[in-house]
């Protein structure tokens, strides 16, 4: 009779409490032996299990910061501002974010067709000439040069788009000196 008001007492808790508050409360039905250890343990995994199912449910629809845009988890945030590249890379540092780091073809797709004015990108040979480096000094696998491009030599060592100015009718990579005054930045950061 005990037992039975035990479980109803459980199923209609059950209906109104959060998970975490579930856990706790059968948590201490089970240290008061209230329920036998096999029931407990089978409750608990079961417990476990869906908070291991919701969390990860939740990582997964974790959506970007007001104002960023998403692509392939990873957030975009479009500035359009006078800037030279070293301040734009601080900007992004400070939004918790990096220059953005174009990888392949598919990001440089959705980039360009968001983009409304030429921007700083991370990448620069500021350290060693010709050696062009993304801003967390990974290694470049990927590039979409103008045509002549880079051509600046130790006088332009940061890497923006370019369009209007380099004569293109579609975004192009330029080499262009770091503190140049280019008309925006795009900073990035996983989602
Ligand atoms: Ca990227
Ligand atoms: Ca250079
Ligand atoms: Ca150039």
């Amino acid at each position: 009779m005990a037992l039975t008001f035990v479980f109803t007492m459980v199923l209609l808790t059950s209906y109104t409490l959060s998970l975490a508050e579930e856990k706790r409360y059968f948590g201490k039905l089970c240290d008061k032996s209230f329920i036998n250890p096999y029931t407990c343990k089978m409750m608990m995994n079961r417990l476990n299990k869906l908070q291991s199912e919701l969390d990860t449910c939740r990582l997964r629809n974790r959506e970007c910061p007001n104002g960023w845009k998403l692509f392939s988890d990873h957030c975009y945030l479009f500035v359009y501002t006078q800037i030279t590249w070293m301040e734009a890379r601080t900007e992004c540092q400070n939004k918790g974010g990096y220059l953005v780091k174009v990888e392949n073809g598919q990001e440089e797709t959705w980039l360009t067709s968001q983009l409304e004015d030429e921007v700083w990108l991370g990448m620069n040979d500021i350290q060693n000439e010709g050696h062009w480096r993304w801003s967390d000094n990974s290694f470049v696998s990927y590039n979409n040069w103008r045509y002549g491009e880079p051509n600046g030599g130790r006088g332009e060592n940061c890497l923006c788009y370019c369009k209007a100015i380099c004569g293109m009718s579609s975004f192009v990579w330029n080499d262009r000196p770091c503190t140049y005054l280019t008309t925006g930045y795009v900073c990035e950061k996983k989602r």
